[in-house]
């Protein structure tokens, strides 16, 4: 029996390289050797407030950005978490199993909320519970995200010991998974904080769907900082950023782009790095485009994923409810 992997992303913002790196092409290198289930979270992107028409279009802008980067819809599963409502419910039925204070742990929600604790949603607060019931419906082995997910992969597991423990063995425990580069890129100006959808102002991410005037604006506006080097030295969080970047798009090793850069300066390297990017970008951007520009199809594809993602989540739930004494 080949592995489960489940994973998600949410449709807001403009998805970005640090979402690429970090995720999408780790689901996509797992596709021969894993049963995939990818979703779509809106659910979790009404958790802070969407305008809905942007909503709608960003849910088929993310679908079409999972095919264009290579996710197969014969391989894998691709739908929309609203879709299959048995996400919601059994959200509802791990909220009655999750303690308060494992919930406050989450530092996801203190950077989110900020200091407005008293004013932010309940469903941010609560957002891991979600999170746990998306992982937990399809028995899945591994969860490929970035770094800062893993927190919630962690209480995913301990909500699913604690079911198991009071009704006996019903959920799998997942394991995160992390990729070894490119786990965390970083902000094109302020290095020291995660590359980030919600906040893109101009010439802080690289937008996936960007111009290439966008995308070399960016990069040659990067912060670095005084020194000469180009090397590795997570020391160094702006050139560093801008190295695993390189190494995510180019699959080069780090020593040979040390030394294809060494005595190089900065403005060369960067410019390089552009090119790089725009070129590796190219063929996902027309991909995007072709699917884009065809919304029926698109429309069939979710459909397919929705009934093949339904027909796993609602046996789940429908034992999960039988063991709780519901229905
Ligand atoms: P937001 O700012 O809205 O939280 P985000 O950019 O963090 O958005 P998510 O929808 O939270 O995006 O994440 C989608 C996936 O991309 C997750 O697996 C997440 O771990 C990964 N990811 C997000 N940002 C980065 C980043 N800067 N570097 C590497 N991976 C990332
Ligand atoms: N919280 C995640 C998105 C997400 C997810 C999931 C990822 C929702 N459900 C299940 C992996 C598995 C995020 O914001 N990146």
């Amino acid at each position: 029996m080949k592995k489960r992997v489940f994973s998600g992303i949410q449709p807001s913002g403009n998805l970005h390289i640090g979402n690429y790196l970090g995720a999408l092409k780790n689901w996509v290198a797992s596709q021969q050797d894993a049963d995939n289930v990818f979703c779509i979270v809106d659910l979790h992107a009404i958790t802070v407030p969407q305008d809905p028409e942007i909503l709608k279009q960003k849910i088929r802008e993310v679908a079409g950005i999972y095919f264009a980067a290579g996710i197969d819809p014969k391989q894998s599963i691709v739908f929309v978490q609203s879709d299959v409502s048995a996400h919601a419910e059994l959200a509802w039925i791990l909220n009655c199993f999750t303690p308060m204070g494992w919930m406050g742990r989450m530092t996801q929600f203190k950077d989110k909320s900020g200091n407005q604790k008293e004013s932010v949603s309940v469903g941010l607060f609560d957002y891991p519970a979600l999170m746990a019931a998306d992982i937990l419906l399809y028995d899945t082995d591994e969860v490929p995200v970035g770094e800062d997910q893993k927190q919630h992969v962690e209480i995913t597991r301990d909500i699913a010991q604690r079911f198991n423990s009071i009704y006996g063995e019903t959920f799998k425990l997942p394991k995160p998974v992390i990729p070894k580069s490119g786990a965390r890129i970083m902000d094109l100006i302020e290095p020291t904080k995660k590359m980030s959808k919600s906040d893109d102002r101009e010439g802080r991410t690289l937008p996936l769907l960007a111009s290439t005037d966008q995308l070399r604006s960016a990069i040659m506006g990067a912060t670095t900082d005084s020194q000469k080097e180009i090397r590795f030295d997570a020391s160094r969080p702006g050139i560093y950023n801008l190295l695993e970047i390189y190494e995510g798009v180019t699959r080069t090793s780090r020593e040979e782009i040390e030394s294809k850069f060494s005595g190089k300066g900065y403005g060369d390297f960067k410019k390089d790095l552009a090119e790089e990017v725009i070129a590796f970008l190219a063929p996902f951007q027309k991909r995007y485009q072709e699917l884009i520009d065809n919304p029926s199809h698109l429309e069939d594809l979710l459909k397919e994923g929705k009934v093949r993602a339904e027909e796993l989540a609602n046996k789940k739930l429908a034992e999960v409810k039988s063991k709780v004494g519901l229905g």
